[in-house]
């Protein structure tokens, strides 16, 4: 009986900046100097929003966060790479993405504080509503960018999602569709190496995430996520490949989680000091600085002035969250765009009191 090989898959790791900021010359995307300066910006600003968040957190004036600490490089590098008018499918890990198009961190803050309010998203900004529901977002990426097509809009569809995300059910459905309709979506796992408190490797046998893409048709790649020069520089392929209605692609970005998963969990429990220390190593914005530094960008004073500004935004939008004079009635009236009877029935009961 012959045996003929009809299946080989292969998937690519790209990395371009080293953990030291040593760059693979290669590979070097060679971006303008504002582009790299506005990738440096928006990573120091987020850190600084999310170091604030957790201190609003810790003394009551939050309710519960998800940090993004670590995680920089993918929500940064993609933003920047994706056009602003490709739409964006986040989770709860990516929300700063919104102030990337358009919203301000007060208007974050009014979210994170729990009023409704602060998930109204303008529809210009080609944002979705963030999921808390793990793995759901990548169904509605897929429908709209049938959606999109099927309207002649020429856009792609980034969704995100975390190593966890891909053992739901949802997560296969949406790459299955997605590769027989040939969707423009760009699937962006960040595998920041635990799901709360299961580590990766409970999470899937498979030795990489990205391969998964290979049993639904289509590429799969694996990008060192603390890296922002390839985080960048693969997004933009990918969203472009899916503009030019070349289908989808799944990129498994690599990172760690530095702080806790929310603000409800203590992350001491189940990992140890050492890997920690092994991915501080790693850091995003640590190695990127180097690298400015190398090309004349970076300086004490620069970073300085930098830190100055980034304070002075996110205290301006605590102080506008703080400030916020929200109306409890918008927990039931934004559910819905036309209210149902029970909803009405429940505000009303809600407030006769
Ligand atoms: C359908 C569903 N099941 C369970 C949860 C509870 N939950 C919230 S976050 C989370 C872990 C998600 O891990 P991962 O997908 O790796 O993303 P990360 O939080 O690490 O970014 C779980 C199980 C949920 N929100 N939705």
């Amino acid at each position: 009986m012959p045996v003929t090989k009809v299946f080989e898959g292969k998937v690519d790791y790209i990395q371009i900046l080293d953990k030291d900021g040593k760059i693979d010359s290669a590979l070097d995307p060679k971006l303008p100097s504002e582009l790299l300066e506005k990738m440096y910006r928006y990573m120091v600003l987020a850190r600084a929003w999310d170091k604030k968040n957790l201190v609003l957190q810790r003394t009551g004036r939050m309710y519960t966060y998800a940090p993004v600490e670590g995680q920089e490089a993918i929500v940064i590098g993609s933003g920047l790479a994706a056009a602003p008018t490709d739409w964006v499918f986040p989770t709860y890990r990516e929300t700063f993405l919104y102030h990337m198009r358009g919203a301000s961190l007060g208007e974050l803050n009014v979210g994170w504080m729990g009023w409704e309010d602060g998930l109204k998203i303008d529809q210009k900004m080609c944002c979705f509503p963030l999921a808390i529901p793990i793995a759901t977002q990548f169904a509605h990426a897929v429908g709209g960018a049938y959606a999109l097509k099927l309207r002649g809009i020429n856009s792609a569809a980034l969704v995100y999602g975390g190593d966890g995300s891909t053992s739901e059910g949802d997560f296969h459905d949406a790459l299955n569709f997605a590769g027989v309709w040939n969707s423009g979506v760009v699937f962006v796992v960040s595998n920041n190496q635990f799901a709360i408190s299961v580590p990766r490797k409970w999470q899937t046998k498979s030795e990489t995430i990205a391969q998964k893409a290979l049993a639904y048709g289509f590429k799969g790649v694996q990008v060192d996520g603390n890296d922002i020069l390839a985080v960048y520089s693969v997004i933009k392929e990918a969203a472009n490949k899916a503009r030019e209605g070349h289908g989808p692609t799944l990129i498994e970005a690599i990172t760690f989680r530095m702080g806790p998963h929310t603000t409800a969990d203590d992350p001491k429990k189940y990992r140890s000091e050492e890997e920690v220390a092994y991915w501080r190593e790693r850091d995003p914005i640590t190695r990127f600085q180097i690298y400015l530094k190398g090309k004349g960008i970076w300086t004490q004073e620069y970073e300085q002035k930098l830190q100055t500004e980034c304070s002075a935004l996110v205290e301006e939008g605590v102080a506008k969250a703080e400030g916020f004079k929200a109306d409890p009635k918008n927990i039931f009236k934004f559910v819905f765009k036309d209210m149902t009877k029970d909803l009405e029935e429940q505000m009303n009961e809600c407030f006769s009191q």
